[in-house]
């Protein structure tokens, strides 16, 4: 099999680079471990910045994220009992965000590559890049016990932080910057109305907690959790009782608790690889970063990621220029680090850390009040949580 650009990873980056790809008239193979409806089952990110909303309507992808999507021009911060809204939309001169969850792009962007005809492969065994720091790069992979090859002129790993594609680069060729946090998120999804109608971040001493939504019906909840924690351990009465205990007595009053319908505990990290670009292998999304899901970030890392090393393909396909493809890694770096910088600042700010103790505590609080009352720190805020430009 030969194709222009082969694609490992079927998660939002890998679609929407595709999506793009056929737009431009360039031909792209899909492949991915597992299968459509496996990668629909997982719940991840809610919040769309800007720049993903404009990445998606570009796509023609966007009619029922404008239909079914909730833009928000704010959200709250909870600490010491108080509540205060971050005005997105007056900081950021009428910027907002989409709250759209990422099974919807997902599926959005699934049904599109099924009406493009374009061609992708699920369950496929043992996907490997091969041969990128020359001019014949190729992927082998394996269905049903027989292995094949696709002959591509680049490779794109959008395969997430556990692919294969970061892992085929030789150890003295990559960088990689780690920080685990001590601590995980749990969080649940229910059929009830949210508590607020935009989303709220607890500061709490018993630990952090996010009332976030995927609809006016679908509440999504989490609470800061122990990594030694296992999802046995939080019936729906323990979870609603330790989230009402981080909220101020009258977001608390007001919560509607249900049954809740998934369940998962996620740890934090944030983690970055360099460069992101091997000869004809390009990292893109959680594959070459990760970071913990405070800052509502890591999708819409993915989707500007998307954007410069799409920008680099049309350029050498269509205009026979290497410019763009070879400023990838530079251009991508150069905001991926400011959106780390981020949340790992909105992490750090937001939850428990046994080891900081009350001192710890007490400087969270004064942070979170110097920023909700100076117009300067508030607007710094709103500006990287609605995104940077690109
Ligand atoms: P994905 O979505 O992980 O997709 C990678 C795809 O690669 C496939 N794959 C393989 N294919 C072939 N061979 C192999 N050996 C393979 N190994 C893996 C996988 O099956 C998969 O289909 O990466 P992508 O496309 O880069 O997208 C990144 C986003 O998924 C991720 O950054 C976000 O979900 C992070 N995130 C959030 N991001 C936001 O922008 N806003 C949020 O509000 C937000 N909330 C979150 C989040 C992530 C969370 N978790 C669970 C990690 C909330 C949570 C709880
Ligand atoms: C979500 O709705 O899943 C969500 C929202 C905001 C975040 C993280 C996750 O910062």
């Amino acid at each position: 099999m030969r194709t222009q650009v082969a694609i490992i990873g079927s998660g939002p980056s890998g679609l929407l680079l595709g999506r793009l790809l056929t737009q431009a008239g360039i031909d792209s193979i899909i492949l991915d471990r597992v299968d459509a409806a496996y990668i629909l089952e997982r719940v991840r990110a809610g919040v769309l910045e800007e720049g993903t909303v404009r990445m998606l309507e570009e796509a023609g992808v966007a009619e029922r994220m404008r239909r079914e999507g909730l833009p928000h021009s704010g959200f709250d911060l909870t600490f010491d009992g108080r509540r205060h809204r971050i005005d997105l939309e007056s900081l950021t001169g009428g910027k907002k965000v989409m709250v759209y969850g990422q099974t919807e792009v997902t599926h959005d962007l699934l049904d599109q590559r099924a009406r493009d005809g374009a061609t992708s492969i699920y369950n496929a065994e043992d996907v490997q890049p091969h041969d990128f720091d020359g001019e014949k790069p190729y992927v082998t992979y394996r269905t049903d016990g027989v292995t094949h090859r696709i002959d591509c002129d680049f490779i794109i790993g959008c395969d997430g932080y556990h692919g294969p594609s970061r892992k085929a680069v030789p150890e003295n060729a990559i960088k990689l910057f780690e920080k685990v946090y001590p601590f995980g998120w749990l969080g649940i999804l229910a059929d009830v109305k949210p508590v607020s109608h935009e989303l709220i971040y607890a500061n709490h001493p018993r630990g952090f907690a996010l009332c976030s939504m995927r609809s006016l019906t679908r509440s999504r909840y989490y609470v800061q959790c122990s990594l030694d924690d296992k999802v046995e351990d939080w019936s729906d009465e323990r979870f609603w009782d330790e989230l009402r205990r981080r909220l101020p007595q009258e977001v608390a009053d007001g919560l509607t608790t249900g049954p809740s319908f998934e369940k998962s505990i996620a740890p934090l990290r944030s983690f970055v690889a360099e460069p992101m670009r091997f000869g004809r292998l390009f990292l893109v999304g959680d594959a070459a970063h990760i970071v913990p899901p405070t800052g509502a970030k890591g999708l819409n890392l993915a989707v500007s990621d998307v954007h410069y090393v799409m920008e680099g393909l049309r350029e050498h396909y269509l205009e026979k220029s290497e410019a763009a493809l070879d400023a990838y890694s530079t251009r991508a770096l150069a905001r991926v680090w400011k959106a780390v910088r981020f949340s790992w600042w909105m992490t750090t700010m937001m939850h428990r850390f046994d080891d900081t103790g009350p001192f710890g505590q007490r400087i969270q609080e004064a942070e979170l009040d110097y920023l909700v009352h100076s117009q300067a720190a508030s607007a710094s805020l709103a500006e990287n949580y609605v995104g940077l430009p690109y």
